[in-house]
Formats: structure tokens, sequence, C-alpha cells
């Protein structure tokens, strides 16, 4: 009897620990999401993405899809290996229940800095059911479909259960949820254009992965983004309506250790330049060292180009960093495992001495 009790006790005080974790989230929205406006609501589907998008950067994963239901519920599928249906060593709860009811430290908000990548386990994916009136999972592994259902801000209605079998080869993670009203109390209701622009981007950055986008609430409307070349194809469609002075696109990328470099570049007639970088597949809107070093790097070795051809003289002035960014549309995309902002700033000598080798080659 005294043992029984001593279990329960401790069974109760953790799960106390979880539901306040995330009641945290509940009290300060604004620590994990930024805002709870219309912005807010739309971050919860990138959190959710974000996973799916780590399982294709490991190689599991070829397909994401999204679907906004009739109701204002979103619904994320991927085709990956299925979140880890076994118990979890720390927790005692399948990984699947961990990640969505244990909150990962630091709010991204609140640190500053990048957001450490979601990797293994799931971050965000805590915090999106925090926000939810309910939430529910479905794995597709080992020939079962599992399932759990979460309510009223995270909280489990049963654990993880077999619910149907499936075929042994499928396998994949399916999310629905619905973002919880009181929470959201400027719009609970999703912009269409706001997921296509950002999924098609995503398509962009992450060459050959398939993302779909449907909405229930209107009949046919869909859209689906692959794109082999990757941002070589991003630089295409912005130059579409532009007349390009060089009719290939210059495309650079290369790996070392685990970070990875690509840049796409096209020059256009216009003055205007549009540079946009991305880090992890965020955005870094300041442009950050990275943009600089490429910019830099490609000031450089244009007039290096331009003297050894007699295009610049040697009484001129050399190109400055505004020359050369007139009619430059060019994308630059780093995925770097842990980018921290050091890290980004050691990464910029190697930045610039492997972006000037590989235009030495071109
Ligand atoms: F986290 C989440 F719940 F938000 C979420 C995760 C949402 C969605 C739509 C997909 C995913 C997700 C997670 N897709 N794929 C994975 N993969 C894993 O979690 C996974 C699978 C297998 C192994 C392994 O080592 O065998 C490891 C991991 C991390």
């Amino acid at each position: 009897m005294e043992e029984k009790e001593k279990v329960e006790t401790a069974y109760d005080s953790s799960a106390i620990q979880v539901l306040e974790g995330l009641e945290a989230v509940r009290k300060r929205p604004g620590m994990y999401i930024g805002t709870t406006s219309e912005r807010g609501l739309h971050h919860l589907v990138w959190e959710i993405v974000d996973n799916a998008i780590d399982e294709a950067l490991a190689g599991f994963c070829t397909h994401i899809e999204v679907i906004i239901g009739k109701d204002n519920t979103i619904t994320v599928r991927d085709n990956g290996r299925g979140i880890p249906v076994d118990i979890h060593p720390k927790t005692g709860k399948s990984t699947v229940e961990t990640v969505y009811t244990v909150l990962h430290a630091g709010g991204k908000f609140g640190g500053g800095g990048y957001k450490v990548s979601g990797g293994l386990h799931g971050v965000g994916a805590s915090v999106v059911n925090a926000l939810s009136k309910w939430l529910e999972v479905r794995v597709y592994k080992n020939g079962n479909v599992y399932f759990q259902k979460y309510v009223n801000g995270g909280k489990p209605q049963d654990t993880l259960k077999v619910i149907d079998q499936c075929s042994s080869e499928r396998t994949g993670t399916s999310v629905t949820f619905l973002p919880d009203e009181e929470i959201f109390t400027d719009t609970t209701v999703f912009n269409y254009e706001t997921l296509r622009i950002r999924l098609r981007e995503l398509a962009f950055l992450n060459k050959g992965l398939r993302i779909s986008l449907e909405d229930e609430r209107e009949a046919d409307k869909k859209d689906s983004f692959c794109y082999e070349g990757g941002i070589r194809e991003y630089v295409l469609m912005l130059n579409q309506n532009k007349t390009a002075i060089h009719p290939t696109i210059i495309d650079i990328n290369g790996k070392e250790k685990d970070i990875s470099l690509e840049v796409a570049l096209q020059y256009n007639e216009s003055y205007n330049s549009s540079i946009y970088s991305f880090v992890n597949n965020i955005t870094t809107p300041e442009g950050g060292t990275h943009e600089d070093g490429v910019r830099r790097a490609l000031t450089r070795i244009l007039n290096k180009y331009a003297v050894s051809n007699g295009i610049l003289k040697n009484n001129d002035d050399p190109l400055t960093g505004d020359d050369v960014r007139e009619g430059l549309t060019m994308i630059i995309s780093i995925k770097h495992p842990n980018p921290q902002f050091e890290e980004i700033v050691k990464f910029e000598v190697f930045l610039i001495a492997f972006f000037q080798s590989h235009l030495n080659d071109s």
C-alpha cells in the first residue's frame, strides 16, 4: 500500500511538471512564438513543418503535405520514418508523447540568436500543442498506425495507442491541430497565400523535396512545389520579368564538415538588387556576416577579373560593393547544424576562400 502511494506520488509530480511546462507557454506565448497575432498563428505551422524538413534533411523524407481543414485546422504529413514510438528513457513515456508534452529549454524569441536546429527532438511541437485546443498525431511505422490526442493546451487524453494496421512499407508522421482561439484572439483563420509563399520558398531551399498545400475551405485550391534545381530556380523565378545580362545562372555550392553553402546569382539590367540569405532555411533579413562575406568575395573576384582582362586599367577606381550589387539577384543558403553567432563569424573566412576558389575555376 505504501509502495503504491509512492509510485502514484512520483507519477503525479512528474505529470504536474510537464503540465507546468506547457502552462508556461500559454502564460507567455510571445516568448515562444514571438506574437499571438496572425503572424504567430502561422508560426505554429512553421514549427511543425520544420520537424518534417529536418527529416528530409536527414535524407528520409521526400514529400511534405500541408492541408488547411474546413474548420481552420492544419494537418502536416510527411513520408519520413515516423517519430519513434518506443519509451523515451528520460521521461518514461513514448518518444511521441515526450516530443509533444515536454517543453524544450530556451524560448528562441527570449534568448535571441538563431534557432537551434530541431534535429532529433522535435523542438517546437510541444509549443504548438500547448497553444492548441486539440492536437492529434498519427505515426505510421512497423505496419501499425499509432495515435495520440491532446486537448486543452496539450493534455494527453490517453497514452500512445495502436489504432489500426497499415502496409509495412508505409512510414510517416501526420499531425492535425486546432489553434486555441483563447490564445489567438486576433484571428484563427489561416491565410492560404502566406502559407503558399513560404512553402514554395522552403521547396526552393530544399532541392528535390516535394511540398504540397491544399485548402479544404475552397474547392480545387492546391499547389505542389518541387525544384530539382533548388535556389538556382529561385533566381530564375525572381528574374523572370527582368532582362538578364548573362544567360546562365551562376551556381556555386559545396560542403565542408557539416556546413553546406549554396549561392545562385544572375545579373539583370535593372539597378536594383534582390539578395536573400538563409541560415537553416530561415531568412536572415539584416544579411549577417555570411551575406557580407559573399558580397565581399564577389567584389574582390569581379575586380580581379576586370583588372586581369583589361576592363579596369591601373588608374581606374576599383568596383565598390555598391557597384557589384547593382542588378544582382542572389540567393545564399547555408545549412549549419549549430548556427551560433561565433561559428558564423569564423565561417566567413572559410566562405570567402571557398567562394573565391570556385569563381577562379569558372
Ligand atoms: F515534431 C513534430 F511532431 F512536430 C513532427 C515531427 C511533425 C511532423 C509533421 C513530422 C515530424 C517528424 C519526425 N517527421 N519525421 C520525424 N522523424 C523522427 O522523429 C525520427 C524518426 C526515426 C529516428 C530514428 O533514429 O530511427 C529518429 C527520428 C528523429
